[in-house]
């Protein structure tokens, strides 16, 4: 008998301030490559990327939600099969950790109690910027906590540094999160 492998395709959310670097961490994961000019945005990107965990083999449908809040009433249409999501902020731009917050209370009442729970990581790009960081680890860390994250990351799309990580540990979580592992 022939056995069919199915892949495991999970929706993942990607939220963040404009310029963060959403774009530039889909593209370096995607094996696109870095570059200073992204395109330009429209309200929803999808972009597709492909993992293989534990002999499973993923294929995350990420989706880039850039709409401003005043959008917030089509949230759950978008938030729809969500399985996972990845909020995301500058270390070099202090607000840009405030709109964080705005945008997981926004993600939370958009969600059913047990909807809530799926893994979310919070990851603070451009750490290759060290040097021009406002945002204190410890800072984030205690803000990724207290929303009560799975995990805090720093990472860059330009070194390339922990973008792997990210994908993984979340692909993981996802997977435990709906019993695959
Ligand atoms: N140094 C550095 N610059 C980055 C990084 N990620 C993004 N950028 C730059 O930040 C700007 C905004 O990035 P973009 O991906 O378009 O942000 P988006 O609006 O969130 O999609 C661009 O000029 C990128 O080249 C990074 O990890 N390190
Ligand atoms: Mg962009």
């Amino acid at each position: 008998m022939v056995e069919i492998s199915r892949d495991l395709t999970f929706k993942i959310c990607l939220f963040g301030e404009k310029n963060v670097g959403k774009s530039s961490l889909i593209q370096a994961v995607t094996q696109k490559g870095f570059s200073k000019e992204t395109r330009p945005p429209a309200i929803i990107d999808i972009e597709t990327k492909h993992l293989t965990i534990n002999s499973f083999k993923t294929v995350l449908q990420i989706w880039i939600l850039r709409f401003d809040f005043q959008f917030d009433f089509l949230f759950p249409i978008f938030l729809r099969g969500t399985s996972g999501g990845i909020f995301m902020f500058d270390i070099t731009k202090f607000p840009s950790i405030s709109n964080v917050e705005r945008w997981i209370t926004t993600f939370k009442k958009s969600l059913s109690n047990d909807e809530k729970k799926i893994p979310l990581v919070m990851v603070g790009g451009k750490c290759d910027l060290y040097f021009k960081r406002t945002v204190p680890k410890k800072i984030a860390k205690e803000i990724s906590q207290k929303y009560e994250f799975f995990r805090y990351f720093e990472c860059s799309s330009k070194t390339g540094e922990n973008l792997d990580k990210v994908f993984k540990f979340l692909t993981r979580a996802i997977m435990k999160f709906n019993g695959y592992v």
